[in-house]
């Protein structure tokens, strides 16, 4: 494939309620989009940055500068380049996974449709819908948080995740756990279903003097907690995941096939969360699922409150063997008023894989050019 040009397009989308998490608090997603134009046809991708780099190192404005001043070059330089060779052809900028991830997706996007084949055959899915869990910031009050989640529940969502951080744990979690019961097999309307799914995710707000307090959150019969400990520390999750009887999931520390294998063998980890964003793109993704089949690690999906264009490839990706818990996939309306794409609609705690060329879904222009966040910039010709 020959690639002509990439549009950047910056799109500020609202959220329908503020997301509070241990490192700060979301109003809004600051998009940022490409448009691949390629010879085969365009192709979309989205960047999972957010505005501040408060999550990783990477933050939208930092992914933009790199994907304008080198990997979109290197692409438009490249006489020919695939969703497969692009790794080896930016392997010069070191990191920036995030950016890379975005342009990968998009020359995916573009391949795919021009070869009439959907992201979900590309990857090997073996689902036709997923099943959906949901983010649940943290809350200002207890009260408020219950009637969040009872909503959530109401809507249908399979697991609950709640952002825990030092004072922000035991009391919320507690209350929970008694709001959706214990965990349990129920018949639904598309055969068993486990209800009572709970999980916590503290993006690395604790430290090694936590891990006794963290072992009190044994009783409430959690399915994982999520990154504890900050992003470099393997050690001292290997240390919780010994201590205490809640299975240890790393997100944020994964950040390719290498580390999520040395995190697996050396007990830090025994559940994945996959981020096709924070491994450096979908191919990558792919890889560490393999990779944690292998061992017989479950693998579930994360999110970054991506827009339609993100969630497409994500359901996708959420649909293959081993991802076998809920994810992070929910749908449109959790999110945003209106999405970029058509909107993704729930369905009894599920949502439909996309099936058409590429991505599946179609970018709603008049959508990005009504919130464009600044005027479209064109790198090439
Ligand atoms: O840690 O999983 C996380 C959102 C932004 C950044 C990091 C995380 C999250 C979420 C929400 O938990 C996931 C989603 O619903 O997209
Ligand atoms: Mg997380």
């Amino acid at each position: 494939m020959k690639v002509f040009s990439v549009e950047l397009h910056r799109v500020g989308m609202p959220l329908v309620r503020p997301f509070q998490t241990s490192f700060g608090t979301q109003t809004a997603r600051d998009v940022l989009l490409l448009r691949v134009r390629t010879d085969a046809g365009d192709g979309w991708g989205e960047c999972v940055a957010m505005a501040d780099p408060v999550y990783s190192s990477e933050y939208v404005d930092g992914a933009e500068a790199v994907l304008r001043n080198y990997l979109i070059p290197a692409i438009l330089a490249a006489p020919s380049v695939t969703a497969a060779s692009f790794a080896n052809t930016v392997r010069f900028v070191v990191g920036h996974r995030m950016a890379k991830a975005a342009l990968e997706t998009a020359l995916l996007d573009a391949e795919l449709r021009a070869s009439a084949t959907s992201f979900a055959a590309y990857f090997g899915a073996v689902r036709s819908r997923v099943d959906c869990g949901v983010s649940v910031g943290i809350a200002p009050t207890v009260d408020a948080l219950l009637e969040e989640v009872a909503r959530y529940v109401a809507e249908g969502y399979r697991r609950i995740k709640l952002k825990i951080k030092p004072g922000w744990d035991l009391e919320p979690v507690a209350a929970v756990r008694d709001l959706l019961g214990p965990v349990r097999e129920e018949t639904g309307a598309t055969g068993a279903v486990t209800r009572g799914l709970l999980q916590v995710d503290a993006n690395t707000a604790y430290t090694a003097n936590d891990i006794e307090h963290l072992g009190r959150l044994d009783p409430f019969d959690l399915l994982l907690i999520e990154q504890p400990f900050v992003e470099e520390d393997i050690a001292t999750h290997i240390a919780l995941a010994r201590a205490i009887e809640t299975p240890v999931c790393l997100d944020e520390s994964i950040v390719d096939t290498a580390v999520a294998v040395d995190a697996i063998e050396r007990g830090a980890t025994s559940i994945v969360n996959i981020k096709a964003g924070r491994v450096g793109g979908y191919l990558e993704a792919v890889r560490i699922h393999d990779a944690c089949a292998q061992r017989g690690v479950p693998v579930w999906c994360g999110g970054m409150l991506e827009s339609g264009v993100g969630r497409a490839a994500n359901v996708a990706l959420a649909a293959m063997t081993n991802f076998s818990l809920p994810g992070d996939t929910s749908g449109s309306s959790r999110y945003f008023a209106e999405d970029l794409t058509e909107p993704f609609v729930l369905r009894d705690g599920q949502l439909d894989v996309p099936t058409g060329p590429g991505s599946g879904v179609e970018v709603r222009e008049d959508l990005v050019r009504e919130w464009a966040l600044r005027p479209v910039e064109t790198v090439g010709r």
